[in-house]
């Protein structure tokens, strides 16, 4: 897909005008519509934020769809199918926002199948245990709430409405995963254990989906100038550990990190250090499963050619019936 004609840069007037009135429009904390002139940084930061999300939402199915049939109960089963379905949903509507900056979703996907663009590291570690499934709802999906309700008031108009959207449904994610684990950590001795373990193994992933530290974040001065993140990466993650550090006790259970507390003098939860070598081994691609992630989506996406011959033939013959129709007329 072409960038709509009225985005693309034109002369230095066109562009000194266009310039003036995106910076009118940010100072007003107003929205970028996709036909409004706006910088090519812009349009490529945005690109590269929204298209990272939607592939983590659709890299972000795998993990949890492996458990469906593992699920312990047919309740269990039905509530994860949903839940793994609104995941798909939330990467078509970020790579329709995505789409309306200029970029096709068939090049977005071929760099994800190529292994050219990132998604979330958080989804390079293993599901162990049932108790995963908890932990990743109330852990992962709450980590996501904290970091993309602020980007409901993202600048850039397409984005933010998916956002809307996206959280409300994630708040159930996290509100299930919850449960799963308030439930076993009402159960036996055993079911206790096997909660404390999943979040001992999901808090510090967790925590790391925030991104770098703050003065490790190349990105985040200028996205906040473009009011597209409002808040720093450390700054959403001591609201993160605030909110957890709360509600384990009504699991009691356990945070494993000896040094979470609320600085008084900041205002700010503090937690322990955090392994950013890890961070960057999975970055670059060498976590736990970041081997499997990428293989099972080129499998799944050799597996759906044929559906992608179909709609293109329907929509061709859709479009020739159209075509006959109006010629008639
Ligand atoms: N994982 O300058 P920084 C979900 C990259 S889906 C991988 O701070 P920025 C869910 C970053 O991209 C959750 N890469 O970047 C789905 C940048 O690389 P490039 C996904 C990361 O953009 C299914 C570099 O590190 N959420 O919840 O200002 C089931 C430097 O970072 C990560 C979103 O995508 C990471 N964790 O801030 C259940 C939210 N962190 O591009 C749940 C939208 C950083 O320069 N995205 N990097 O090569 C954002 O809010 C921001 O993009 C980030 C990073 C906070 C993630």
């Amino acid at each position: 897909m072409a960038a709509p004609a009225a985005t693309q840069h034109g002369s230095p007037d066109v562009d000194a005008a266009g310039q003036q009135l995106f910076d009118e429009l940010i100072a007003q904390d107003s929205r970028i519509e996709p036909r409004d002139w706006m910088p090519e940084a812009y349009r490529k930061s945005l690109t590269r934020q929204i298209s990272q999300h939607a592939h983590s939402e659709i890299i972000g199915m795998q993990p949890e769809a492996n458990w469906i049939t593992r699920a312990p109960s047919l309740k269990r089963k039905a509530i994860l199918m949903a839940k793994v379905q609104d995941e798909a949903g939330h990467g078509l509507y970020l790579y329709s926002a995505a789409e309306t900056l200029g970029t096709a979703r068939d090049k977005m996907t071929e760099d994800l199948i190529a292994g050219k663009a990132r998604y979330s590291s958080i989804f390079n570690y293993p599901v162990l245990t049932w108790a995963d499934i908890g932990a990743i709802g109330w852990l992962v999906d709450g980590a996501a709430i904290c970091n993309q309700v602020p980007l409901c008031r993202a600048s850039y108009g397409p984005y933010g409405r998916a956002m809307v959207r996206i959280c409300k449904e994630e708040s159930f994610h996290q509100r299930q995963g919850f449960e799963i684990l308030l439930e076993l950590a009402n159960g036996t001795q055993a079911q206790r254990d096997m909660a404390q373990d999943a979040i001992n193994r999901w808090y510090a992933p967790s925590l790391m989906m925030f991104g770098p530290p703050d003065d490790d974040s190349p990105n985040s001065k200028q996205s906040m100038a473009w009011n597209i993140k409002r808040f720093s990466n450390d700054e959403l993650r001591s609201r993160f550990v605030g909110m957890i550090a709360e509600q384990v006790r009504a699991l009691g259970l356990t945070l494993p990190d000896p040094d979470v507390r609320f600085n008084e003098d900041t205002g700010r939860w503090e937690h322990g250090p955090l392994d950013w070598e890890e961070f960057k081994e999975v970055l670059a691609g060498r976590g736990p499963c970041n081997a499997q992630r990428m293989e099972r989506r080129r499998e799944a996406h050799e597996d759906g050619a044929w559906v992608r011959e179909a709609a293109a033939a329907y929509a061709d013959k859709q479009a020739r019936r159209a075509a006959t129709a109006t010629e008639a007329a």
